[in-house]
């Protein structure tokens, strides 16, 4: 019997970047193909203009912050982005509800090893606006031990039906005969002139998400066999099929990190720079459990790639690793993450022991 839909409340407030968004927007849709209703409380949807142009699904109303201080109906679920601190008088009305609404905290994706230790603690307010309330906190990961990933219903099928080359005709980027497909979606980054040899080794042709990159990239000069388009932001699906077409895809932050994974392509990951260097291990974690199978040269290649590409290793960038056995493994990783549960089926879970 499948349980009545629930009413969801997501608040998200835009830090910086798209990451916040992005995730919150995904979460949103995920839950509404499910058939629930969810309200997307934020500082800033301004993003969702482009990457939510195919149309919001039916069961998802983008809302301001702001109105959430007046709204009377408390939802069955609170969910509480990147410790975004939910508005008081908001917080108020969830202690008022009978029965109280789940209230979860969603942390950001690491590999380290608190994640484990720290998914599904509670922590009840003792005081407060919120008192009398628990709040739990849901760590996403790559182990059965986290919250596991976001993964919509029939990605991998869609996947599995998606013509690239039709695609990549579409966007006017085709590729020559022989030329192999990167994308590039990057902070501003040092490295990126030490990269344009790396990819110039063999016929190349680069898209660039807009950003920094981009921008550096119109007055480079670029070796014989590199090409290079400038790509528009795309829709989240449409971004998603741009990491499929591609031979190696270059992302950043966490959200096309994950989506990079799922693509099941040999991919680098541009860490989000941490003042206080905290980036560093969580960079270091995430490679010790995704290489743990790689056969150990190929490791060590991707290690330093990545290290270099993320300024932790001052030695200049030098050849891509093989690519080849690379798509192998990048195959073998999807096949292990998508035997978890995923993320918005365990916070359905998570909501219903909770609330
Ligand atoms: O933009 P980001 O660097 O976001 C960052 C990270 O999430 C970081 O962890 C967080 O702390 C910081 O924000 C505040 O990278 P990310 O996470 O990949 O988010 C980008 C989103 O934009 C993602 O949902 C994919 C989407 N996107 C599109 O939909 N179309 C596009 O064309 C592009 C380039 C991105």
């Amino acid at each position: 019997m499948a349980k009545p839909a629930q009413h969801w409340d997501i608040f998200c407030r835009v830090i910086d970047n798209f990451g916040d968004i992005g995730i919150a927007w995904r979460l949103a849709r995920d839950l509404a193909s499910r058939g629930q209703h969810v309200r997307l409380w934020t500082d800033d949807a301004s993003a969702l203009h482009w990457m939510a142009h195919e149309g919001r699904p039916k069961g998802i109303a983008v809302l301001p912050w702001a109105d959430s201080e007046q709204a009377q109906m408390v939802g069955d679920v609170v969910v509480e982005t990147f410790g975004c601190e939910l508005p008081a008088t908001f917080v108020e009305r969830m202690a008022r509800r009978q029965p109280a609404p789940a209230w979860i905290n969603l942390e950001y994706l690491s590999a380290e090893a608190y994640v484990e230790r720290s998914h599904g603690l509670t922590s009840p307010q003792l005081s407060g606006p919120g008192q009398g309330l628990a709040k739990r906190f849901f760590y996403p990961g790559f182990t059965p031990h986290t919250g596991g990933l976001m993964r919509e219903p029939g990605l991998l099928q869609a996947q599995a039906a998606f013509d690239a080359p039709a695609w990549l005709s579409a966007q006017g980027a085709s590729p020559r005969p022989g030329e192999r497909i990167v994308s590039l979606f990057d902070y501003d980054n040092p490295r990126l002139a030490e990269l344009l040899p790396v990819l110039g080794a063999a016929p190349t042709l680069l898209l660039v998400s807009p950003g920094p990159a981009r921008q550096w990239l119109a007055s480079a000069a670029l070796p014989a066999q590199l090409r290079w388009r400038a790509l528009p932001y795309f829709s989240q699906p449409d971004f998603d099929r741009l990491l499929w077409a591609c031979d190696l895809n270059l992302v950043r932050g966490e959200d096309s990190f994950v989506r990079a994974q799922w693509a099941g392509k040999p991919f680098v990951w541009r860490i989000y720079p941490q003042h206080d260097g905290a980036h560093g291990p969580k960079l270091e974690a995430f490679m010790q459990l995704w290489l743990r199978q790689a056969d150990a040269t190929q490791a060590q290649a991707w290690r330093d790639f990545w290290r270099r590409w993320n300024g932790l290793d001052a030695r200049p960038l030098e050849a891509l690793p093989d690519l080849a056995p690379a798509r192998h493994h990048a195959d073998q990783w999807r096949a292990q993450l998508a035997l978890q549960v995923d993320l918005v089926g365990q916070l359905q879970r998570f909501a219903s022991e909770s609330g």
